[in-house]
C-alpha cells in the first residue's frame, strides 16, 4: 500500500470531539482529514444539524442545544479541514494508514496522527421481545426525529437516562403523543449515587435541565418510575408490554410501539481491531480505551477524544478533543493557536456530574443479562441466552473459544449487540469478575466490506475518495 504521508492528522468522527479537534489543529497549521460515515457533520447529539439549521422552524422542537451545534458545524464547514462524510473506516493497521469504503469503493490514506472521535452506541437490551418488529431504541426514534421530524404516535418509552428524558422532551415538543413512559430509575437516586453529589453540583445547570425535562414528562405522560421485570410480547409483532411496577403489582399496556434506552457505551470495535489497550469500567458498564489525560493511547500516535474513550457527553467531547489536538500539534514540533483559556480546568468541571448520573442511571442487571433462557442474545445468529449458556457449561475458557461453539459474536455487527452480555454470562458461569474476562478478539475490517470495494483500493492508493 502507499508509503506516502498524507496528512498530518486524520480524525474519525464529526460529532463535537471531532469538529472541535480539527479546529484547533486546522488553525495551528496542520493539515487534517476527517472521515465520517455519516452524511453530514454533527455527530450524534447535532444530527443533521447543517440541513436543519436552515429548517430551524421545522425542527425548532430539538431545542436551543441541538443548535449549538451549528456554530461548530459552521466553522468547520469555513475551515481548512478536508471532510469526507459518508465514509465507513474500518481499519486502521499499525503505520496508521487508514482503510475506509465510501459509495461502493474502498481507499487508505496514511496520516502522522490519528485521532479516534467515533462516539457511542447505545447499551444493548436483550429483555424478552427486544428483537419485535415495532421495538426500536430511542436513540433510533431520536433519529427519526432529527432526520425527518417523524415519529411513532402512542409509542411507550421504556428505560431510563439523561438521553431517555431529553428525547421524549423533543417527542412532546414535536407533537407527537406518548401513551406511557416506564422509567426504570426510581425517583430518589440510590444511596450509593449521593457520594457523588458534592461534584456534580458544579455543574447544577446540567443538573437543573435535566430535572426539568423529568418534570415536563412527568406532567404530560402517564409516567411511573421504579418499573421492574419489563418484558415485550405479541404476535410477529409488538402487541403488549407487561412489567411489574413499584409497589410490585404486575401491570400490561397494549402498545405497538415500544422504545427502549439504558444509556450508552463507547463505540469499540474500530479500536480494540487497531490493537488499542482497554479497560472494563465497572462504574458505567463497559470497556474503554486505557488513555493518558491527553487521550494518548497504548498506541503513541493513535488518540481517542469524547464518548469513545468513555461516555461524558457533549461538553467533555469538545474539551477532549482540544486536549487531544493539542497534544497532537505540540508532538508535530507545533504551538497550538488559538488554545482556549483554562483548557483543562474546563475539562475537568464539564466532567463533574458525570459519576453521579453513572449512579443514578445504572442500568438493572436484567436489561444486560436476560433471566429468560429464550431471549435472543446474540442478534446476527439468533444465540439465545439457553444456548449461550449449554456452550459455556461445556467449559469455555472466553468469549473467544466460545465463537467456535456456538458462533456467537460472528456475524455481521461483530459483537456490538451481545459483547457485554456474553461476557456476563460466561462471568456467572465461571464465578470470575468480568474485568478478569477476556472480550472478543476484534479484527479488521469491523465492517463487512464488498470484493468491489476492495478490487478499487489499489487505484485508490493514497488518495481520498
Ligand atoms: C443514538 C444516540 C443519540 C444521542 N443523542 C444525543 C443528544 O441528542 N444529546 C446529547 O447530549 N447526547 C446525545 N448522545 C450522546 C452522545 O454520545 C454525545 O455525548 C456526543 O454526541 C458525543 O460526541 P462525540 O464527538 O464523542 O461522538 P459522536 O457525536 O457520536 O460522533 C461520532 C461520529 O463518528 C462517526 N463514526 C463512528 N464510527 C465510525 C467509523 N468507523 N467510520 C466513520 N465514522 C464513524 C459517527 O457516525 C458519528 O458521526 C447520543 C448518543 C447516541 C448513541
Amino acid at each position: 500500500m502507499s508509503n506516502a504521508r498524507d496528512y498530518d492528522l486524520i480524525i474519525i468522527g464529526s460529532g463535537p470531539a471531532g469538529m472541535a479537534a480539527a479546529l484547533l489543529a486546522d488553525r495551528s497549521g496542520l493539515s487534517v482529514l476527517m472521515l465520517d460515515d455519516q452524511p453530514g457533520a454533527g455527530g450524534q447529539v447535532y444530527r443533521q444539524i447543517g440541513p436543519n439549521s436552515r429548517n430551524a422552524k421545522t425542527f425548532g422542537f430539538l431545542g436551543e442545544e441541538y443548535f449549538r451545534g451549528g456554530d461548530l458545524a459552521g466553522k468547520l464547514e469555513a475551515s481548512g479541514v478536508d471532510c469526507i462524510h459518508q465514509a465507513h473506516v474500518w481499519q486502521i493497521t499499525e503505520d496508521n494508514e487508514v482503510f475506509y469504503s465510501r459509495k461502493g469503493a474502498a481507499a487508505s490514506i496514511r496520516a502522522d496522527f490519528i485521532l479516534m472521535a467515533s462516539g457511542a452506541q447505545e447499551r444493548p437490551m436483550p429483555i424478552p421481545g427486544w428483537t419485535l418488529p415495532g421495538v426500536m431504541t430511542v436513540g433510533a426514534a431520536q433519529t427519526l426525529l432529527k432526520m425527518s421530524a417523524t415519529g411513532a404516535d402512542g409509542a411507550v418509552f421504556i428505560g431510563t437516562g439523561p438521553l431517555f428524558y431529553l428525547t421524549i422532551w423533543q417527542y412532546l415538543r414535536a407533537g407527537f403523543g406518548v401513551k406511557a413512559v416506564l422509567d426504570t430509575a426510581t425517583a430518589i437516586p440510590p444511596a450509593g449515587a449521593f457520594r457523588w453529589i458534592l461534584p456534580a453540583l458544579l455543574q447544577a445547570g446540567i443538573l437543573a435541565k435535566g430535572w426539568a425535562w423529568r418534570a415536563e414528562v412527568r406532567k404530560r405522560t402517564s409516567y411511573q418510575n421504579g418499573v421492574r421485570g419489563v418484558s415485550l410480547s405479541g404476535d410477529g409483532k409488538l402487541e403488549k408490554i407487561s412489567f411489574i411496577d413499584r409497589l410490585g403489582k404486575e401491570r400490561e399496556i397494549k402498545a405497538g410501539h415500544a422504545f427502549l434506552h439504558q444509556g450508552v457505551i463507547p463505540n469499540v470495535n474500530l479500536g480494540m481491531a487497531a490493537g488499542l489497550d482497554y479497560r472494563w469500567d465497572e462504574g458505567q458498564l463497559c470497556w474503554r480505551p486505557v488513555l493518558d489525560q491527553h487521550g494518548q493511547s497504548s498506541r503513541k500516535t493513535v488518540f481517542v477524544a469524547g464518548d469513545g474513550g468513555g461516555i461524558a457527553g457533549a461538553s467533555v467531547a469538545v474539551t477532549s478533543g482540544q486536549l487531544a489536538a493539542a497534544r497532537i500539534i505540540r508532538l508535530g514540533g507545533k504551538t497550538p493557536r488559538g488554545l482556549p483559556a483554562f483548557l483543562r480546568l474546563r475539562h475537568w468541571l464539564n466532567k463533574a456530574p458525570r459519576p453521579f448520573l453513572d449512579a443514578m442511571f445504572r442500568p438493572p442487571t436484567d436489561w444486560i443479562v436476560p433471566e429468560d433462557e429464550k431471549v435472543i442474545v446474540c442478534r446476527c445468529e439468533g444465540l439465545t441466552r439457553g444456548e449461550i449458556d449449554q456452550a459455556a457449561k461445556m467449559g469455555v475458557a472466553g468469549p473467544n473459544q466460545l465463537k467456535s461453539y456456538c458462533r456467537a459474536g460472528m456475524g455481521r455487527c461483530q459483537a456490538r449487540m451481545c459483547g457485554i452480555t456474553v461476557q456476563h454470562i460466561l462471568a456467572e458461569h465461571s464465578g470470575r469478575p468480568v474485568r478478569d474476562l477476556d472480550y472478543f478478539r476484534l479484527r479488521p475490517p469491523i465492517r463487512p466490506v464488498t470484493v468491489g470495494e476492495l478490487a478499487m483500493l489499489a487505484e485508490n492508493d493514497g488518495q481520498a475518495i
